[in-house]
């Protein structure tokens, strides 16, 4: 079967705050692979069709002015419960109702500076894949671990 992968961005306010290697180490510990990573600034065009659901909220425009205002670290995850656990990792959108443990519960402050994304249910997932990276951008290979993080 093909294991599970969600896309993950590190928005502008993470990279600008050095917090990089803090997030992906969360996810690497845990045990979820890497299959795809890229630092790119995208326009604002390509912000709103990321949040493409989204467009008829309030803070849509600033939500894709600060996404394309910097560089995002663009990168996809696999494995087993990725998407469900991934957004577990992340926590609550709102850092105030975020728990300590969790990336925006720890790092984060206010929900427009809540510094990464994660893909919300397996459609979108797919989705956000297929927007944000090329299927030859996607490394397939087999980690030393998986033996030992599945048994
Ligand atoms: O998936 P997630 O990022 O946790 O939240 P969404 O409801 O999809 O909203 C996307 C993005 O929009 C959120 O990460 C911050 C921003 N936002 C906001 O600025 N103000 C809100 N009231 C809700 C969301
Ligand atoms: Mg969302």
């Amino acid at each position: 079967a093909e294991m599970e992968r969600t896309f993950i961005a590190i928005k502008p306010d993470g990279v600008q705050r050095g917090l990089i290697a803090e997030i992906i180490s969360r996810f690497e510990r845990k045990g979820f692979k890497l299959v795809a990573i890229k630092l790119i600034k995208p326009s604002k065009e390509f912000a709103q069709k990321h949040y493409h659901d989204l467009k008829e909220r309030p803070f849509f425009n600033g939500l894709c002015d600060f996404l394309s205002s910097g560089p995002v670290l663009a990168m996809v995850w696999e494995g087993e419960g990725v998407v469900t656990y991934g957004r577990k990792l992340i926590g609550a959108t709102d850092p105030q109702k975020s728990e300590p443990g969790t990336i925006r519960g720890d790092l984060a402050v206010v929900v427009g500076r809540n510094i990464i994304h994660g893909s919300d249910g397996p459609e979108t997932a797919k989705d956000e894949v297929n927007l944000w990276f090329k299927p030859e951008e996607l490394v397939s290979y087999t980690s030393n671990a998986e033996k030992w993080i599945y048994g």
